[in-house]
């Protein structure tokens, strides 16, 4: 894919932004306006017009601070001056790593006034993550907190910017660390700029920010949305969940994700004038206590946690009551978990489908029961074209399996500075290959059936690992499960489980007359069992099996 070539007079960074960057053909382009789904705003302008709109309205708040639409936007105002003041120019990346907190919002309003893309890191990500992504997106600076969750954020700045000069300035939200060099004041910065809002010539058409991929396999990439894709993301989300200026919403996962940023999440609720709430802690305790305390009606969690909540009913006295829409994402909810959340923490229950690279899958308000709790939801948009295609790359019939390609006027047509990737990751006419294995049914739900890659090649059979999790989860003692490849002079690789149990753990010969009896052929049921206290997440808080295979053969 060829990236459009830069005008002559553009500033340095914006032309090094569009050489990184693969745009949307222009055919499709003019496709998606003529249809209504992208609307020519800038992304920062849905706070503009929600502060015009109901500037005394509650936008934001978490444990220590509450902020107007009003407030949020001179804030953001603000902000945008002092970043343009340190020689920070549209276009340029500025890493943003922050916990969930009010101060997230003002920094990504502020940096996306001043033109900025911010690369929206997570707070569970460390110093291989982070210079990957200083180098890969040749950011300019980075905003951190000083320390969050027991993690001091300024060590990590430090070594990151010996090693990648690039990155000039450290804007640190708290106290700064004494004679270093390049550490700023965040508050200094954001507050008192005495400069103009810089005035921006919008290039909507152009990258906003760069999300992160899930990146269960290999390095992370980074993923270019734009102004116009990602308006319409949050904006169709938000129309899809009913999501009105009455309802209040709970950022519990990592903020800079786009399952809480956009699905309809921060930028949704805040376009149509509902109170995002955000809490660092998403343990039961914590959240429960912030969906009191102000009446939330929506969050989105990931399967693990959702299922923490749903069990945590039974013992903590502040069980949620004000639910009304609990999207459960990121990773296979089995049907039984479904149930389980259904029953204890709301029937609202929604199953979302989705990636940072664009297409998402959404159950609807008032679907039956047995789709929301069975199936990962259909497309958000008429236009997004999904094919699910065999090895070969032919479309298989509705019903059978195959891997989910999709393009669409919310799907990213290339990731940011990667032509390797690119290459493999895109077909030659534009559509993204996802990696995941889907069934889809004649009305266009989608059932995840698991990875392309993650499958365990056992003596020359193929285990679908997903298959044998849905089976192990079904067990009364197992609490959650991996099913992971371990290496094996003899079968070349061999099933491993690793299982989190509730109560009594159960042996190796218990699980296989479990499995039998669910009629699991011999050949896919594990060969090793290995029981652990917790399986380690990811920075979102999905299972990491690279980090359980790095454990169990080091
Ligand atoms: C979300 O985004 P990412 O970019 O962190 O991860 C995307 C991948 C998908 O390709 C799929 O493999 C998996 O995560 N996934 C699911 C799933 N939702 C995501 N697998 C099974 N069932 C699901 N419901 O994870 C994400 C982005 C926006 C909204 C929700 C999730």
């Amino acid at each position: 894919m060829t990236p459009t070539t830069a005008q002559p007079t553009e500033p340095a960074a914006q032309s090094a932004l569009r050489q990184g960057f693969t745009a949307f053909p222009a055919d499709r382009a003019q496709s998606y306006r003529e249809a209504g789904y992208w609307a020519d705003r800038r992304l920062d302008s849905l706070l503009r017009d929600a502060a015009a709109q109901w500037p005394d309205r509650t936008a934001i708040a978490d444990p220590t601070e509450t902020r107007t639409f009003a407030e949020l936007d001179a804030l953001a105002d603000r902000a945008a001056a002092g970043i343009a003041e340190l020689g920070i120019q549209p276009g340029d990346r500025v890493l943003l790593q922050l916990p969930n907190s009010a101060e997230f919002a003002v920094a990504l309003f502020g940096l996306l006034r001043a033109g900025a893309v911010p690369v929206m890191c997570l707070p569970g990500h460390r110093l291989a993550e982070l210079a990957h992504f200083a180098e890969v997106s040749e950011a300019v600076a980075l905003l951190i907190a000083d320390t969050a969750g027991g993690f001091d954020y300024r060590t990590m700045a430090a070594e990151l910017t010996a090693a990648h000069p690039h990155v000039r300035h450290v804007l640190v939200h708290g106290n700064l660390p004494e004679n270093q060099e390049g550490f700023l004041s965040w508050t200094t910065v954001s507050r008192t700029g005495t400069g103009p809002v810089p005035n921006i010539d919008p290039e909507l058409a152009g990258p906003a920010l760069l999300l992160v991929s899930g990146g269960t396999t290999g390095a992370p990439k980074l993923i270019p949305r734009t102004h116009q894709d990602y308006v319409y993301n949050c904006t169709a989300s938000a129309t899809l969940c009913e999501l009105g200026a009455e309802d209040v919403y709970l950022v519990a996962l990592p903020a800079a994700h786009n399952f809480p940023l956009a699905c309809p999440g921060l930028l949704g609720a805040l376009s149509v004038g509902a109170t995002t709430v955000f809490t660092a802690d998403p343990s039961p305790e914590a959240a429960f206590a912030a969906i009191d305390a102000h009446g939330v009606t929506v969050t989105a969690l990931v399967p693990a946690l959702a299922k923490l909540w749903a069990q945590a009913c039974d013992w903590e006295p502040l069980a949620p009551k004000s639910l009304r829409l609990l999207q459960v994402g990121g990773a296979k909810l089995a049907a039984e978990d479904a149930r389980l959340v259904r029953t204890a923490l709301t029937p609202g229950l929604q199953q979302v489908f989705g990636m940072a690279e664009g297409l998402l899958n959404y159950t609807r308000i008032g679907d039956p029961a047995e789709i929301v709790e069975t199936t990962q939801g259909r497309p958000l948009c008429p236009a997004d074209e999904v094919r699910v295609v065999d090895e070969d790359g032919h479309e298989v019939a509705a019903g059978n399996e195959g891997e989910l390609l999709v393009r669409g006027p919310y799907t990213i047509n290339g990731y940011f500075n990667a032509e390797a990737a690119n290459e493999r990751s895109f077909t030659p006419d534009g559509f993204y290959r996802s990696g995941d294995r889907v069934r889809r049914s004649q009305g266009g739900y989608l059932e995840v059936t698991g990875r392309v890659k993650d499958v365990i090649l056992r003596g020359g059979e193929n285990v679908s690992a997903l298959d044998l999790e849905e089976h192990l989860l079904t067990h009364p003692a197992v609490w959650s499960a991996a099913a992971v490849a371990l290496p094996d002079d003899y079968l070349g690789e061999k099933i491993c489980a690793a299982v989190v149990f509730t109560g009594t753990p159960a042996t190796l010969a218990e699980l296989h007359s479990h499995l039998e009896g669910r009629g699991v052929a011999s050949h896919a049921r594990p060969d090793v069992l290995v029981p652990m206290t917790t399986l380690p997440t990811t920075a979102v808080g999905k299972i990491d099996k690279k980090a359980i295979v790095a454990q169990l053969t080091k």
